[in-house]
Order: structure tokens, then sequence, then C-alpha cells
């Protein structure tokens, strides 16, 4: 009989919500409960696509708004068969940004619309759990200034904050929307409890496929 599977839990959020913070707090509090999870993060920076992102991000390329969307899909895509993997071997991932980010960012830009920007990401592996880390952008502002890649502006995340709330509307999805206001450790908490709970649900059942 197949072992149980590990969670696919998903961190999202606006810049500077405290989603890489609250990702590797996880990871540690479930280790120590004795549940193997890893990290991941998208873009993965590390292979040949998530250089490219990365060489955009940082503006030292420009790349065409369409072309960009598929890279961050392709880049997800390269690692679907690692995600599928580990969670069949009862590993579960925490994943800081996923499919939802690729679709809030581009769509966020003119011209483009949810369903084109949801479509090349269609059968990913599907997330047991997206916790969405809600904080304003007075909030974020008293975080620090924006940095200096590509999407850092007040604006632009004003509007991807409006796509956010537009896929979470989606009922087919485990969305949970966290007060990122509180403290770091209050926080956790909350996700701990959310991310444990979502780990035994998932056990028992498929890994599904993503808006399909
Ligand atoms: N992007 C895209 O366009 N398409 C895609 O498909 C994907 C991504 C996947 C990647 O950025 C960019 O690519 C991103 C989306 C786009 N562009 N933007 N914006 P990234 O993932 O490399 O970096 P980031 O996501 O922008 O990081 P971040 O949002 O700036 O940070 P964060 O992970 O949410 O927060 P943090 O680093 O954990 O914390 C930020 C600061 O707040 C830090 O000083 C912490 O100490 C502090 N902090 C954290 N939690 C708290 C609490 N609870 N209270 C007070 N202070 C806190």
């Amino acid at each position: 009989m197949m072992g149980r599977r590990g969670a696919l839990i998903i961190l999202e959020g606006v810049d500077r919500a405290g989603k890489t913070t609250q990702c590797k707090k996880l990871v540690q509090a479930l280790q120590k409960n004795g549940r193997p999870a890893e990290m991941m993060r998208f873009p993965d920076r590390t292979t040949m696509i998530g250089q490219m992102i990365s060489s955009y991000l940082e503006k030292k390329t420009n790349l065409e708004d369409h072309t960009v969307h598929l890279l961050f899909s392709a880049n997800r895509w390269e690692l679907a068969p690692l995600i599928k993997k580990k969670l069949q071997q009862g590993v579960t991932l925490v994943v800081d940004r996923y499919a939802f980010s690729g679709v809030a960012f581009t769509s966020a830009k003119p011209g483009f619309c949810l369903e084109w920007c949801r479509n090349p990401d269609v059968g990913l592996p599907k997330p047991d759990l997206v916790l969405f880390l809600q904080l304003s952008p007075a909030e974020a502002a008293k975080r620090g200034q924006f940095g200096v890649e590509r999407y850092e502006t007040s604006d632009f995340q004003q509007t991807v904050q409006h796509r956010f709330n537009q896929l979470m509307k989606d009922p087919s999805l485990n969305w949970q929307v966290m007060d990122a206001t509180k403290g770091m450790e209050d926080l956790h908490q909350e996700i701990l409890r959310q991310s444990e709970a979502a780990i035994a649900e998932a056990e028992s059942q498929p890994i599904k496929e993503l808006w399909k």
C-alpha cells in the first residue's frame, strides 16, 4: 500500500508580507514535530529559466510581457516532477509563491486578463492549502522601502492585491487569509495550525491538478 503523501502548502501575499519569514518558521516547526518538510520558492532562480527571470527582475534584461509570464510558468513546470515525487515520498512542501503570484502580477499589467494568465499553469500540482498573508500598503511601508527590483512600486502592488482578491474567490481551492499585521510568532502559530489540518486532510487523498 502507498504511504501517506505530504501536503503542498503555498504562501502568497504582496511585497513584504512576511512570506519568506513564515515559510522558514513553518518548515522548522513541522520538522520539530517529526514531519518531513522542505521549503521551495518561485521563482526558483537556480535553474537556467530561473536565471533569465532573475535577470529580468533585476532589470538587467528586458523581456516581452507574455514571454516572461510563460517563463515564470515554465519555471514551475520544470519543478513539477520533483514536487510530485517529494509529495509522494511523504514530504510536505512549503512553497514561497506559486501560480497565483504568476497570475496576479501579469494580470496587473495593461492588456492582460486573468483567464489568459491562468492557462499556462492549468494542471500543475494543486495546493492543499494556500495561505494569503494580508498586509495593507500602509503596514507594508512600515517594513522599509521598496527594493530596487521590477514590480516594487506602490501602484503596481495595489493592482496586484486586487487581482489576488479576484483569485481568492475561487472555491475550488483552500484559501485561508492570514492577518499579516500580527507579530511573527502569533502569525506563525496560526499558520502552523492551518498547515497541520491541511496535512492531515491531504494524507489520504491523491495529488490533484490545479484549475482542472
Ligand atoms: N513574480 C511574478 O511576477 N510571477 C510569478 O510567477 C512569481 C513571482 C512566482 C519575486 O520576488 C518577484 O517575482 C515578485 C513577484 C514576481 N515581485 N514582487 N514584488 P521574490 O519572491 O524574490 O521576493 P519577494 O516575494 O518580493 O519577497 P518580499 O515579498 O519582499 O518579501 P516577503 O517574503 O513577503 O517578506 P519577508 O522577506 O519575510 O519579510 C519582509 C520584511 O518584513 C523583513 O524585514 C522581515 O523581518 C519583516 N517582517 C516579516 N514578518 C513580519 C511581521 N509579522 N511583523 C513585522 N515585520 C515582519
